[in-house]
């Protein structure tokens, strides 16, 4: 039978289950990523396993997040990070060198291969062929310690792209268009995969910008074939014994089609507050701006930079907006510097930043109050910029460098100079800032740096037969882990002290949400549809997990964020009919009576509203390894289970 290019990766790593969609299916993973906002719960969660060295393939520890050190809190993570790769056999990507996504394709990423990644941003990889996840911390945790990674079967969507780009439109604006057709839950137990002519007018940073932001249709993944544009970029990085060729047979057939005629795609831009409130850039000119900023895992590639540059040339920057650039690595930067285009955007007034995810993440260039940003992120949650009441738009780098000298929202179609830029014939790859795995023997002579930020991870209880909680949060649709916990650079840096972290738990929608769950010391969150979309943030489990939170009763979920509270012992409900959440308020007394053995019979499980005397029923489909999980009170519990016996 004719197969699909995703259905032939997935076959080729399979270890567990049916291969049909919705089942459970496990997978071996050959090669993991962690970055460092979220690498130190990884590692130390690899630490609690009792494993030697990562049983992977290639397994890389980068650094790029939280790169403004205020304080030691953030050069001590670093530290510890470096530690456990010495000591459990990783590469390190020390700071400076780069955007973990970035170097990943730069430098590791292979065409066929798996790889998971504690960022939800991993599916970068679809750019080169890697079938490619994000996940939390402790499911990096499990594929380095050589465990499948568990997903359900996903539908693919064959995205068939015709023709060609016109003057001025980025793939940026291609994700874009997608983002404003399928929205930010559409891709939801979905991989797309990129397929037809227009393929092959895509280069792969091209490519690896629409597989990044594949993430905020909360799709699984997305992937691109590879092909002979992949073998010369690989050429190119001075890897093409890297290269094989994948592609879907030829009548291969998918579970959903869209088609788009590239050469019919505009400059687009995503609106506030969501990747999916996207209108042409045409209908927002004449908007006054404040700050444009050019980088982020999404937009910060040698071309990228390279076409902002050309527009930048012999010009300055409008006197009422501020300009930031963060190149997305080492390698990009150096060759934009050497190539010219760096002197021609420091020459227009650009403030040049280190290559990490710097603004991305709030980590400093929160825009002015009231302020319009445009970002080239894939990211413009509220809140996230660090300012309130700031509106952040997502465009390409060409709109965001065109709108930073006019001082407006400016289509790039009307500025000339975008030249057609070439890859460089070669991208001089100095692998200097890599620290390669310490050889075994070596290895376990090193001695892991543990400063005193770094506090013990919260591990959940066993499930009780009845659970009494109270309602302390209810929230709406499309709660970001932005919003559960906020990040930016005030707060970074407790990413490995999750008592203090979960001092910030939800503040963004109800300061008093911490305070309330430390008086209760329980509770149960009410949420709507696309609950936890975003980051793959393991903290957005582990706050709630310490402080008390025993379920989220929604009306659905995003992939990344179930697995991280199943893994912590978080149960996820979903109403069975959605008015079912009209039923519950903040300080509403509720009993899940008999959850254990209905979780472990998988039946509905009832909650009681014990102050109205109204019930809700709830489904929770588990695999018979999530039932465990959340039996046991969380992962880690099972996996010290098996190994004592
Ligand atoms: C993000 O873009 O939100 C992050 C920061 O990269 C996160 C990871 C994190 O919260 O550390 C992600 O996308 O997974
Ligand atoms: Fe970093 Fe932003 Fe990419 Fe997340 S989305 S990995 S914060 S650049």
């Amino acid at each position: 039978m004719a197969k699909n290019l995703v259905q032939k990766l997935i076959e080729s790593h399979l270890i567990s289950g049916e291969p049909v969609k919705g089942n459970a299916i496990g997978l071996r993973i050959d090669q993991t990523l962690t970055q460092d906002a979220t690498g130190t719960m990884a590692y130390l969660q690899f630490e609690a396993m009792g494993i030697d060295r990562v049983k992977t393939e290639l397994s890389a520890a980068y650094i790029d997040h939280n790169t403004l050190q205020t304080g030691f809190e953030n050069a001590d993570d670093h530290k510890y990070i470096q530690s456990c790769a010495a000591r459990y056999g990783l590469w390190f990507s020390r700071p400076g060198n780069g955007i973990c996504h970035q170097v990943h394709l730069e430098r590791f990423g292979k065409p066929g291969k798996t790889l998971v990644g504690s960022d939800s941003h991993t599916p970068t990889g679809g750019g080169i062929g890697m079938l490619s996840f994000g996940a939390g911390g402790l499911d990096v945790a499990c594929a380095m310690a050589g465990m499948p990674y568990h997903i359900t079967m996903p539908a693919v969507v064959g995205v068939e792209l015709k023709g060609r780009l016109s003057y001025g439109v980025s793939a940026k604006d291609v994700i874009l268009e997608l983002l404003r057709r399928v929205s930010v839950k559409g891709g939801v137990g979905k991989v797309f995969e990129y397929r037809g002519e227009g393929v092959k007018t895509l280069s792969v940073p091209e490519r690896a910008t629409i597989t990044n932001m594949g993430t905020e249709l909360g799709a699984t993944s997305s992937v691109f074939p590879s092909d002979d544009i992949t073998r010369d970029f690989l050429r190119r990085e001075g890897r093409e014994g890297d290269y094989v060729p994948l592609c879907a047979d030829t009548d291969a057939e998918y579970d959903e089609y869209i088609t788009i005629d590239l050469s019919a795609v505009v400059p687009l831009a995503a609106c506030p507050h969501s990747p999916d409130n996207v209108v042409p850039v045409s209908e927002l000119a004449g908007v006054k701006v404040d700050q444009c900023c050019i980088g982020s895992c999404t937009n910060s590639s040698y071309n990228d930079l390279m076409k902002a540059a050309a527009i930048l040339k012999g010009k300055t920057v409008s006197a009422s907006v501020s300009l930031t650039v963060s190149p997305g690595s080492k390698q990009v930067l150096s060759l934009v510097a050497k190539n010219g285009g760096l002197a021609d955007i420091i020459g227009a007034g650009a403030r040049v930043l280190e290559c990490a995810c710097g603004p991305c993440i709030g980590m400093g260039q929160s825009p002015c109050s009231g302020g319009v940003s445009l970002r080239t992120f894939n990211r413009n949650f509220f809140g996230r910029s660090g300012t309130r009441d700031a509106g952040v738009y997502l465009v390409s780098p060409e709109t965001a460098a065109a709108s930073a000298l006019t001082g407006y929202i400016t289509d790039p179609r009307t500025v000339k100079g975008i030249e057609n830029i070439p890859l460089p014939e070669s991208f001089e790859p100095d692998d200097n800032m890599i620290i390669p795995p310490f050889a075994p023997g070596d290895a376990e002579k090193q001695t892991v740096a543990k400063g005193p930020n770094i506090k013990p991870f919260p591990v959940g209880k066993k499930l009780e037969d009845t659970v009494q909680s109270e309602v302390t949060l209810c929230v709406g649709d499309n709660i970001t882990t932005d919003h559960i916990m906020p990040a930016g650079a005030k707060i970074l840096p407790y990413r490995s002290n999750v008592p203090y972290l979960s001092t910030f738990c939800f503040t963004v929608c109800d300061p008093e949400f911490p305070k309330r769950m430390a008086e209760k010391g329980t509770g149960v969150i009410i949420g709507g549809s696309n609950y936890g979309q975003g980051s793959s943030r393991e903290h957005a489990a582990l706050a709630p997990l310490y402080l008390g939170v025993r379920a989220v009763a929604a009306v659905s979920f995003a992939r990344i964020h179930r697995a991280n509270l199943i893994n912590n012992g978080i149960l996820p409900l979903m109403f069975k009919n959605e008015s079912d959440k009209e039923k519950f308020s903040l300080g509403d007394g509720v009993e899940l009576p008999g959850v254990r053995s209905r979780i472990a019979e998988g039946k509905e499980i009832v909650i009681k509203n014990m102050s109205t005397g109204e019930s809700a029923v709830c489904e929770c489909p588990l695999s018979e390894r999530e039932k465990q999980c959340l039996l046991a009170g969380g992962l880690i519990n099972v996996i010290k289970g098996e190994k004592n016996g």
